[in-house]
């Protein structure tokens, strides 16, 4: 069987290991959300991709989700002392080494699904990880801040600036503390698919959308030309990362105000429409969730432990198989 999936980061990543469980013999191809990308440090760091690679390779770390197991954090600590920031996104010492390999290859010309390719040749993570493309997109957030000091530095000037930051600056910075006005994909509309990730949605059996973020990890995924009309013609199958109101983990609830969805399974299901998607899994607690045109099925949803994970995609797989 072929298996396509959109991936984020920690959502996604849990979710694929779970599906490598229930379907050892199908061959999955990932396509990878690269909008959380950033350049820090000169170095290109690509949070979702590696968290997908890391996480299926062995490398993660468990209990946070992302970054490196046994990491340390020598080399952010001597750059500070230079007075070189940022200090609020953690790059630890072995995780360094992948984004020098990755700007490295870069450089050299390189694209970066080839790139994604090189360092999954040493992590092995058992499925084909393709960038949703090879262009450089990057996820932005528009916000009113404060104005808190005047150029001649009279002080507080009481009035809003309107301002874009990145993604993982509101994300990891402020936490999404000040409310997202709109969410920009720089890039989007001028980007191509990578290379593979149109013809693994066409030969798919299959296309899934784990519990990542329907907005800055699959909704991005899906803005790339070309992506969304190729997965709408397959069947699809998702599963709602908003259980009862609220998601599972991080901060989904402020992505979605920021495009006028509310945070709950059944607004998630028809921001996708049964255009796009042909079955939702939702936890019991959203039971009651109707989509005219839409399967909906009500199943323990935590991805609690491997065997809770691997019934999740079991589930999702057993109501494509139904659908299809
Ligand atoms: P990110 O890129 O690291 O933010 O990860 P993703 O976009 O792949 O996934 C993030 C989403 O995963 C969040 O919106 C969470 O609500 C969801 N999530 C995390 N753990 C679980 C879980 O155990 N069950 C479900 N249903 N969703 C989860
Ligand atoms: N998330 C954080 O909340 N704080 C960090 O310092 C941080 C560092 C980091 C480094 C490498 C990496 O691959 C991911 C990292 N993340 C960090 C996670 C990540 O950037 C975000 O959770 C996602 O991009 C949001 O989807
Ligand atoms: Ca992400």
């Amino acid at each position: 069987m072929r298996i396509v999936a959109l991936a984020g980061g920690i959502g996604g990543a849990r979710f694929l290991r779970g599906l490598q469980a229930a379907a050892p013999a199908a061959e999955i191809t990932v396509i990878g959300n690269t909008g959380d990308d950033i350049t820090l440090f000169g170095l290109r760091v690509c949070p979702d991709l590696d968290t997908v690679m890391y996480t299926l390779g062995g490398g993660i770390n468990e209990a946070q989700g992302w970054g490196r197991t046994d990491e340390s954090f020598t080399v952010k600590e001597e750059l500070l002392e230079y007075g070189v920031g940022p200090s609020w996104f953690g790059l630890g010492d072995r995780d360094f080494a992948t984004h020098i390999v990755r700007t490295q290859m870069l450089a050299a010309g390189y694209p970066l699904s080839a790139v994604t390719e090189a360092l999954c040749d040493r992590w092995q993570p058992g499925v084909r990880l393709i960038p949703m493309t090879d262009d450089q997109v990057e996820t932005h957030v528009v916000i009113d801040e404060l104005d808190t000091g005047r150029s001649d530095g009279a002080g507080w000037s009481g009035a809003k600036r309107r301002r874009a930051i990145h993604f993982q600056e509101w994300w990891v910075r402020l936490r999404a503390s000040i409310p997202a006005e709109s969410i920009a994909l720089v890039g989007a509309e001028d980007a191509k698919p990578a290379p593979g990730v149109l013809e693994a949605i066409e030969a798919a059996d299959v296309v899934l959308f784990p519990p990542s973020n329907p907005v800055v990890s699959i909704g991005t995924i899906l803005s790339v030309p070309g992506v969304r009309a190729a997965v709408a013609a397959k069947t699809v199958v998702g599963v709602s990362p908003i259980i009862g109101g609220a998601p599972v983990r991080g901060m989904a609830d402020a992505c979605l105000t920021a495009i006028g969805v509310e945070t709950s399974a059944q607004a998630v299901a028809e921001l996708y429409g049964p255009e796009l998607v042909n079955g939702w899994l939702v936890a019991e607690a959203d039971s009651g969730v109707r989509v005219d045109g839409m399967e909906v099925r009500s199943r323990p949803l935590l991805m609690s432990d491997p065997e809770a994970t691997a019934a999740i995609a079991r589930a999702a797989l057993d109501l494509a198989e139904e659908l299809a």
